[in-house]
């Protein structure tokens, strides 16, 4: 499989920044509540902020996780983070730029 590809380069982006703030502690395939947090923060800032329903709802990282931990093991594995972003694209596809702030 050739990796040129801009698609193909944006989910290998998106699994890296995954496996960057999983790895923060010895459990690489798992993003604790502290590594979600960071991840949160860093990579997608204003998130909270962005005017989608599933995320208004969102006061603090306790109830982020508890929205994106669908198997409720207390952590984020890489198949939730992707149903996560697949949300958030659908979200902002139809949002326009989507990541204007709400007023
Ligand atoms: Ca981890
Ligand atoms: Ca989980």
């Amino acid at each position: 499989m050739s990796c040129d590809g801009g698609g193909i380069k944006a989910v290998l982006g998106l699994i890296g920044i995954f496996k960057k703030y999983a790895s923060k502690d010895q459990d690489t395939d798992h993003l604790n509540k502290s590594e979600l947090k960071e991840l949160l923060q860093k990579e997608f800032p204003g998130l909270i902020a962005v005017s989608e329903p599933f995320f208004q709802s969102v006061k603090n990282v306790n109830k982020i996780m508890a929205a994106l931990d669908h198997d409720k093991d207390g952590q984020v594995d890489i198949q939730e983070y992707f149903v996560t972003l697949c949300a958030l694209g659908i979200g902002m596809s139809k949002g326009g730029a989507g990541c204007q702030k709400k007023k």
